[in-house]
């Protein structure tokens, strides 16, 4: 069903319908059928594709060598509430039309803030408001809220982290005011993603302090939202750098023994963001299978980087075979952790047309179905599961599971070495694994 509030912002563009590979439709899915069943579960189940309401709504293209490019019809209102409903209007307009079934935002993309805590804390409660009647109707839901604790000058020496600290308590409030909008508005999740928690120095850094007020923050809030009665998972999204140099959060690894330090594993996961993957120097799969090797892979960023520039560009996901790989690894790990797939991207800067983000938005769906349908295949129809499992045979008899089941010794190893000589050695087929992929593809 497809809701439209006061005005139609998508002109002339309905509702996206799945119409196959042989479509030469730009407005309809070729790949991503939401009812179609992939090991057990309709695509849109396994999913759970999200609106990112800051890239969708409020992007308009200015980067530090131009302003905006993009005049979007819901942004020409001054009245900041006028402005903010409109935005919504235009939100599930898009959302109801593109058939996604979440949305998530920051505080500050519902609504602009405003000149004092009291009174941005009114528009977002307004707004809030305006977002559950639009919410009931089309049936959309909130897969997480966060709070914007890195674009406000205040937050120039970090938010939770910041040395100063009326500074953390501004942070405090602004994240208490998110938690309450996310949990009014029935969210599923509550994403932490740091920019600002880190730091350019260390000369003017005390680490293990502000680390662990980081900590304090989290659990607070944990406490908080528990205590109101919030079921949902905290997600922290991890990313290496930008805007800091050093962010606290650099990567799954770094993320998850920071959870477990600071007592908050149970009630975390992580939001694992592609192009902060590859920020990291990993792959996306990767960061995935860390994240599932802890139960910890919660949600998913869905987007991807430049192989040429270092930094987050947020392009929508368009790369098959990166998308095929990690969805081997979200298969095989039954998938996310209370979350879903959030195109956290942006159109390019020279992408002007509004039709252009419908463009994005399905490209991105169908190249995570077209990778969910290969993984599935290559899992299900290929000796891809036999040739991996031939690869550690030798843990599954004889002295080698004695190894795993932890009865061996140290001077067995040594007894076990000296009888059998020089290992065989035994190639790791890594071209043969890549040709399978391939073969599905
Ligand atoms: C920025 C992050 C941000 C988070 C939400 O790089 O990806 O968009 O997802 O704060
Ligand atoms: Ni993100
Ligand atoms: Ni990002």
């Amino acid at each position: 069903m497809v809701v439209i509030g006061n005005k139609e912002y998508f002109k002339g563009i309905g509702e996206i319908k799945f119409e196959g590979r042989e479509s030469d439709n730009p407005l309809a899915y070729k790949f991503y059928d939401p009812e179609q069943l992939v090991a057990g579960k309709t695509m849109r189940d396994h999913f759970r594709f999200s609106m990112a309401y800051w890239h969708t709504l409020c992007g308009t293209g200015g980067d530090p060598f131009g302003p905006s490019t993009k005049e979007f019809p819901w942004a020409t209102s001054n009245d900041p509430m006028v402005a903010a409903r409109e935005k919504a209007d235009a939100a599930f307009e898009f959302i109801t039309k593109m058939g996604l079934d979440y949305y998530c935002f920051h505080d500050y993309d519902l609504v602009d803030e405003a000149g004092s805590l009291a009174e941005s804390e009114k528009r977002v409660f307004k707004t809030v408001d305006y977002l559950k009647e639009k919410m009931k109707v089309s049936g959309v839901k909130l897969l997480w809220g966060t709070a914007n604790l890195f674009s406000n000058p205040r937050y120039m020496n970090g938010a939770a982290s910041n040395p100063n600290f009326d500074v953390v308590a501004h942070a405090g409030a602004q994240l208490k005011i998110a938690l309450d909008a996310t949990m009014e508005l029935n969210g599923e999740n509550y994403v932490f993603w740091g920019g600002r928690e880190g730091y350019m120095s260390l000369l003017n850094t005390n680490m293990k302090l502000e680390q662990d007020n980081i900590g304090r923050f989290m659990r607070m809030a944990r406490d908080y939202a528990r205590g109101q009665g919030f079921k949902g998972t905290f997600f922290i999204e991890p990313k290496p750098m930008e805007p800091s140099k050093h962010q606290y959060d650099f990567d799954a690894a770094t993320s998850i023994k920071f959870i477990r330090e600071q007592e908050l594993a149970g009630d975390f996961k992580l939001n694992i963001e592609v192009n902060h993957a590859t920020l990291a120097q990993h792959t996306f799969q990767h960061e995935l299978q860390v994240a599932a090797n802890s139960g910890m892979l919660g949600s998913i960023d869905a987007n991807r980087g430049d192989y040429q520039n270092g930094w987050d560009t947020d392009q929508f996901p368009n790369n098959v075979m990166e998308t095929a790989e990690a969805m081997l690894v979200f298969l095989k790990s039954d998938g996310l952790q209370g979350g879903g797939i959030n195109f956290d991207a942006k159109t390019r800067r020279n992408s002007t047309d509004l039709e252009d983000i419908f463009i994005a938005h399905i490209g991105g769906a169908d190249t995570f179905a077209r990778g969910l349908m290969v993984a599935d295949s290559v899992i299900n129809n290929s000796n891809y599961e036999k040739l991996l499992g031939k690869r550690y045979a030798s843990f599954t008899s004889g002295k080698g599971l004695d190894f795993v089941r932890g009865k061996l010794s140290l001077t067995d190893l040594y007894d076990v070495a000296k009888l059998g000589g020089e290992p065989k050695q035994i190639s790791g087929k890594q071209e043969l694994f890549e040709n399978i992929i391939n073969q599905y593809v």
